[in-house]
């Protein structure tokens, strides 16, 4: 029997450092191999999103269109209502997605509104699907109402490292994010947290959020590596364009970090090539949002994935 390798939890910038700067190929020879001694490298989780409660958010992250501090164009919603939800989950279950996710633009749900989304996770649920939601932060008592309902998987991500994070967020601090990470672990709900890259954050700050992701006592089961989508009105909005192969490199030295995790590529793909894509696949991410939408922003169309999916011989998982 294969021996099992503990996974390395002590990692130091200039660890990580040397890691992401390698010369390119090294960097992905290597992440293709630890994404091989780990997952088939030939198939890729679908996750669909819905954003059930859209804009007007407290908090000030500087990307974000839904934040109530930014004018982009996005209208404040209230709280769907359960068989809206519902329908949309039965029909991104027809199209091939595994996992349904609930995103809603709180600093904090009310326990109002938790008791509300603990209904839209139960009925989920019942549709045979795996369940994940990101409402924001969560006390102890509201992680554990969510892991009776039977949530599977709950978002929350790091964003950046800790250094940058303040220059992204002013209304909550790390520690906060950290907080309610804990939480969610300790409840028994599997952890999707990640981040951000192309905020104008440098190299120390990727490999510092990465160190804070890896070196976590339990390594997150999802990643979500987001390429910033830039959204007029928000203050980051005409950043420079990133460099494509340095995001690449953040997935390659995520898979090699995180060797059990599944590196989602989040946001971003509309505005990546399909060959930048395919690099990222093989860098390791085995996971994408698959639906033509993300939470405000446009995803690629479904036939667009499909045909890539197809080029690149790529399957989706069955569960
Ligand atoms: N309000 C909740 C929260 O912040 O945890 C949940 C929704 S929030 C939109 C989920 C994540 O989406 C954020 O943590 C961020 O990483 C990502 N995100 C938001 N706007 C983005 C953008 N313009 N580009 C890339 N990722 C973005
Ligand atoms: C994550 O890391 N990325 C997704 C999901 N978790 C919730 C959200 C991306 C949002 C992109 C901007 C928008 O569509 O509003
Ligand atoms: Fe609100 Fe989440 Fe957007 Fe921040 S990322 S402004 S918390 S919806």
């Amino acid at each position: 029997m294969k021996k099992k390798i503990k996974i390395k939890d002590n990692w130091t910038k200039p660890e990580v450092i040397s890691l992401i700067t390698q010369p390119f190929n090294d960097l992905i020879y290597q992440a293709q191999q630890v994404h091989r001694e780990n997952f088939d490298p030939n198939v890729v989780q679908l996750s669909t999103l819905m954003n059930i409660k859209t804009g007007g958010c407290p908090e000030d992250c500087a990307y974000c269109p839904q934040s109530a501090h930014y004018k982009a164009g996005i209208k404040a919603e209230k709280l769907l209502e359960l068989d809206v939800v519902l329908e949309q989950a039965k029909s991104a279950k027809n199209r091939g997605a595994t996992r349904f996710c609930m995103g809603a633009a709180w600093r904090q749900p009310s326990q109002r509104d938790l008791e509300k989304v603990i209904v839209m996770i139960e009925a989920i649920k019942k549709t045979g699907m795996e369940t994940c939601a990101t409402l924001g932060m969560l006390d102890k008592e509201q992680a554990q109402k969510l892991k009776l309902a039977g949530l599977d998987y709950y978002n929350h991500n790091l964003d950046s490292s800790p250094e940058y994070y303040s220059k992204i967020i002013s209304t909550r601090d790390y520690q906060q994010r950290l907080d309610t990470l804990e939480h969610v672990r300790d409840s028994g709900i599997n952890v999707c947290c990640g981040g951000i890259i192309g905020m104008g954050e440098q190299i120390d700050d990727r490999a510092g959020l990465l160190m804070s992701l890896a070196n976590m006592e339990v390594q997150p089961e999802s990643v979500p590596i987001n390429m910033l989508v830039q959204v007029e009105g928000t203050p980051l909005d005409e950043m420079d364009d990133l460099d494509p192969i340095d995001f690449i490199r953040v997935i390659a030295s995520a898979r090699i970090m995180m060797p059990e995790s599944y590196v989602r590529l989040s946001a971003g793909r509309s505005e990546m090539t399909k060959e930048m894509q395919a690099l990222c696949l093989l860098a390791g991410a085995n996971s994408i949002f698959y639906g033509e939408k993300l939470l405000t922003t446009d995803n690629p169309e479904l036939i667009e994935d499909q045909r890539l999916f197809e080029r690149l011989g790529v399957q989706s998982s069955s569960h």
